[in-house]
């Protein structure tokens, strides 16, 4: 008698291709009026930056003009760009910080 053939259910052993989502760079300016101390305080408590590596960022805004404090996907980075607004409208400062998207060449 012949055998019943069994119907085996195709297995996908292709992984599935997950994109990376676009990151963005968070770009903090510099202005002359805002304290050293609070863009320090400021990396450490919204980037979660160490004091060592705030100052590095902070004296290279100074320094240079602008510099990348972090990267995220887009939404993040724009929800940051917010906060550090939020943050310095209310202590009375004027910093500014813009997003850009990171370049891939
Ligand atoms: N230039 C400012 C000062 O001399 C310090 C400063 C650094 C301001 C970084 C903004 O994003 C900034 N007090």
């Amino acid at each position: 008698m012949d055998m019943p053939t069994i119907q085996r259910p195709e297995i996908q052993t292709e992984k599935p291709q997950l994109k990376k989502p676009p990151m963005y760079k968070v770009i903090m300016l510099n202005d002359d009026y805002t304290p050293m101390e609070f863009v320090v305080d400021l990396l450490c408590n919204l980037f979660r930056k160490s004091e060592h590596e705030a100052s590095r960022i902070m004296l290279c805004i100074h320094h240079e003009g602008q510099a990348v404090c972090a990267t995220y996907p887009k939404d993040i980075a724009e929800s940051k760009v917010l906060q550090v607004e939020n943050y310095c409208e209310a202590n009375g400062h004027p910093l500014k910080c813009r997003i850009e998207a990171e370049s891939h060449d």
